[in-house]
């Protein structure tokens, strides 16, 4: 349908078929759903299609293997790849996903070099810059997704915590989507009330604060080691819908995602996670926030971990280094 946005699904798994059934119930627009898998998008196309009539959605999704099918997409979201099984780091995916960003890079860059491009697959730091290197789109154009699902962890456990509503949680994640990832509890709020405030009115103390921090650093893995098949894929999916929708709609939220940063955060040409402002320009900013020194020698570890897989990255692929 030519008068709606077209929405391409890079890898048609967990996460990638997620993404679909949300498309379509918001109804972002068409959507197409890629894999290598021969069969398997088609049979999810067809399956979520026939959600339509019971949800009343107006969206077309179709399954594909040719890359010629996501020519003039707006918005790609990229899944392809291999998730982690138990034991398993997110590093330890770094070569095989290295290459299937290779063929997806190509893939966008011959047909469709005018999308937002929003990479999940991990390990997400090195594999965003290594998708922005192959696909050859300006910086602003391609973006990392795991602030939002880490903030959102994050979140879920401190109104869990603080017995509130969710929905009055706005917990801040930054640095690297791995388990040196930088929760900042002083830029956390409920309801706009610091959450070290708000853990001495309610008498919750510093120790317990500190388990819930790292119980979010390792969100991912506890729940790989519960799924033992693969791992998360509802609230990445979520996730990364948010952010479309944010591009979609010209919205300027500020969310933490991977954004390419330059001179910001004492990082220079790295994708690092930061608070940035997603519109219709794609990544329109970068907010640099004041950070404690803490919270600097914090990021600065997750920063260098990032540009250690970036490393490894040039390593395996010559036309990387
Ligand atoms: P899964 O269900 O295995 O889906 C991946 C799909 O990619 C499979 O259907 C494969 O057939 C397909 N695929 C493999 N190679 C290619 C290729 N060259 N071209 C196109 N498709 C291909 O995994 P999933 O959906 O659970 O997870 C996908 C990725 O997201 C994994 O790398 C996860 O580690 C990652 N992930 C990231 C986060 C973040 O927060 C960043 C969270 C959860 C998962």
């Amino acid at each position: 349908n030519a008068g709606r946005k077209k929405i391409a699904l890079i890898g048609a798994g967990m996460i990638g078929g997620t993404l679909a059934h949300l498309a379509a119930k918001k109804e972002m627009g068409d959507i197409v759903l890629f894999d290598i898998a021969e069969g398997m998008p088609q049979g999810k196309a067809l399956d979520l299609s026939q959600c339509g009539p019971v949800e009343g959605f107006d969206a077309s999704i179709t399954g594909t293997n040719d890359y010629a099918d996501i020519a003039g997409a707006d918005v790609i979201i990229v899944t392809a790849g291999v998730p982690r099984k138990p034991g398993m780091s997110r590093d330890d995916l770094l070569g095989i996903n290295l290459s299937v960003m290779k063929a997806v890079g190509e893939g966008i860059k011959t047909h469709a070099p005018d999308a937002f491009v929003i990479c999940i697959t991990n390990p997400l730091d090195a594999m965003v810059w290594a998708l922005r290197e192959f696909s050859g789109l300006p910086a602003n154009k391609v973006v990392g997704m795991a602030g939002v699902l880490d903030s959102a962890r994050f979140a879920t456990f401190l109104a869990w915590e603080f017995d509130c509503s969710v929905r009055d949680v706005n917990a801040f994640v930054l640095g690297g989507h791995g388990d040196t990832m930088v929760p900042v509890l002083s830029y956390s709020t409920i309801s706009g009330i610091p959450v070290p405030d708000l853990a001495k009115i309610k008498g919750v103390d510093a120790g317990r604060l500190d388990e819930i921090v790292d119980r979010t650093r390792k969100g991912g893995g506890e729940i790989v080691g519960l799924l033992k098949t693969g791992s998360a894929y509802y609230a990445p999916a979520t996730s990364a819908i948010a952010m479309a929708e944010a591009y979609l709609g010209d919205q300027k939220r500020i969310l933490p995602c991977a954004a390419y940063v330059e001179g910001k955060y004492g990082v220079d040409g790295l994708y690092v996670g930061v608070p940035a402002v997603i519109g219709a320009g794609g990544i329109e900013d970068v907010v640099e926030i004041e950070l404690s020194d803490e919270e600097a020698a914090n990021l600065k570890v997750s920063t260098d971990a990032v540009e250690e897989l970036l490393e490894a990255c040039k390593g395996l692929d010559s036309s990387l280094a």
